[in-house]
């Protein structure tokens, strides 16, 4: 029998990726989105592929309003869950602690109350993140690295993964946590340092932009690409048991070396173009993440197969292209 799927945040990188990875394997998606007075379109734009497709449903619901969670659990009786839905930016976090706080936190716990109460042989997986090792450096950080978070961001996610934990141990409810590291792809959100990085290179390169600001170069991240990611959330959730495992390449790179990589493929020079702003730094940094994703290669049989170089390159060249495309809307407004 076809499997069902809740989504939330289904709008964002991940869900996007996610439901094409369900709906390939013969699942219904429901996928959730909350309303916003920017057009329907735009919202949609990272699931636009789906929206004639019969198994993928998209359902209002805002995560902080838990009968909305309550009624799509009781209404789709779904196999599985997969909490995406976040105030993911975690300079953002710093400017709106407490919202980031009631969408990060409470809207794990509105679902998994949801599903103890009306399914609970659902499968739950929640969205962890290696920002809860914060200014821990100790490298590379794995599944017993001592959690040490220094952002609002952060500290609801940990207190979400206690929550995830506390519901597995306490009521039997198969839930996981994924401790992912940082991953992107072209359809990263526009104010994440990579896809803001291949965005300007493109439009630089294009005429369309003379600068870039940005700010600490000088953070590492162990990056991968979203498709690799996703695909391990659903090896999580076909496991045997419910479990918390990490995801990432093994690999870190600083965001100064992303930025060489693409200023490198866009023929353009960081000297000419790149000013530091101290707008952009944070009240706090994660100095350095640098995974060990062992148990979820020995466990799980999950390895990434993009490398940081390609997903590099891969963002340019669709940045390059969307800006082209736009170009030529503009010179051809009938096309
Ligand atoms: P993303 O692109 O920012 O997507 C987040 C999604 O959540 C968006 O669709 C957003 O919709 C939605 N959302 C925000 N607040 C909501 C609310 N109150 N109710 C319902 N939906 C809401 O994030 P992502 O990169 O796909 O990441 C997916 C999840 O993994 C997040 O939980 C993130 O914190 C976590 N994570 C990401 C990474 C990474 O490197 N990408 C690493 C570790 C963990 P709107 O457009 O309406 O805001
Ligand atoms: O920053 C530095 C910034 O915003 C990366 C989220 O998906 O991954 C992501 O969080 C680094 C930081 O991602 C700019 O200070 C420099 O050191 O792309 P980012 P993030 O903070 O690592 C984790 C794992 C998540 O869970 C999050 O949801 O880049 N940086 N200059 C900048 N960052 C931004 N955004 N903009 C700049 O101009």
């Amino acid at each position: 029998m076809n499997k069902t799927a809740i989504i939330t945040g289904v709008t964002g990188q991940d869900g996007s990726y996610l439901s094409d990875l369900l709906i390939d394997k013969g699942y219904t998606v429901i996928g959730t989105y909350r309303r916003s007075v920017s057009d329907f379109s735009n919202k949609t734009q990272n699931v636009s592929h789906l929206l004639d497709n019969r198994n993928f449903i998209l359902e209002e619901a805002d995560v902080t309003d838990s009968a909305s969670l309550y009624r799509l659990v009781h209404e789709y009786q779904p196999d599985e869950y997969y909490n995406l839905a976040a105030q993911s930016h975690v300079g953002t976090s710093f400017k709106t602690p407490v919202s980031t706080t009631e969408i990060n936190l409470m809207g794990c716990l509105y679902a998994l109350e949801a599903i103890r109460l009306q399914k609970p042989a659902c499968k739950f997986y929640q969205a962890s993140t290696s920002e809860m090792f914060g200014d821990n450096t100790r490298c590379p950080q794995g599944i017993d690295t001592t959690f040490s978070p220094v952002s609002p961001y952060a500290c609801a996610k940990l207190a979400a993964h206690h929550m995830v934990g506390t519901y597995r141990k306490s009521y039997g409810i198969f839930a996981s946590s994924g401790i992912l590291f940082n991953h992107e792809s072209p359809r990263r959100g526009e104010n994440f340092v990579t896809r803001k990085i291949t965005k300007a290179a493109a439009r630089i390169n294009l005429g369309l932009q003379k600068e870039l600001r940005l700010g600490n170069l000088s953070a590492q991240r162990d990056w991968g690409h979203a498709a690799d990611f996703v695909r391990g959330m659903w090896m999580m959730l076909q496991h045997e048991k419910a479990d918390d495992f990490v995801l990432a390449t093994g690999r870190t790179n600083s965001v100064q070396k992303f930025l060489e990589y693409v200023f490198a493929f866009a023929g353009l020079e960081i000297k000419d173009h790149v000013i530091i702003d101290p707008k952009f730094y944070r009240p706090c940094e994660v100095p350095k993440l640098w995974g060990n994703p062992d148990k979820a290669i020995i466990e799980l049989g999950w390895s990434p197969e993009c490398d940081f170089e390609e997903l590099a390159f891969e963002m340019y060249e669709e940045d390059l292209r969307r800006e082209k495309e736009k170009l030529n809307k503009t010179d051809n407004p009938d096309v």
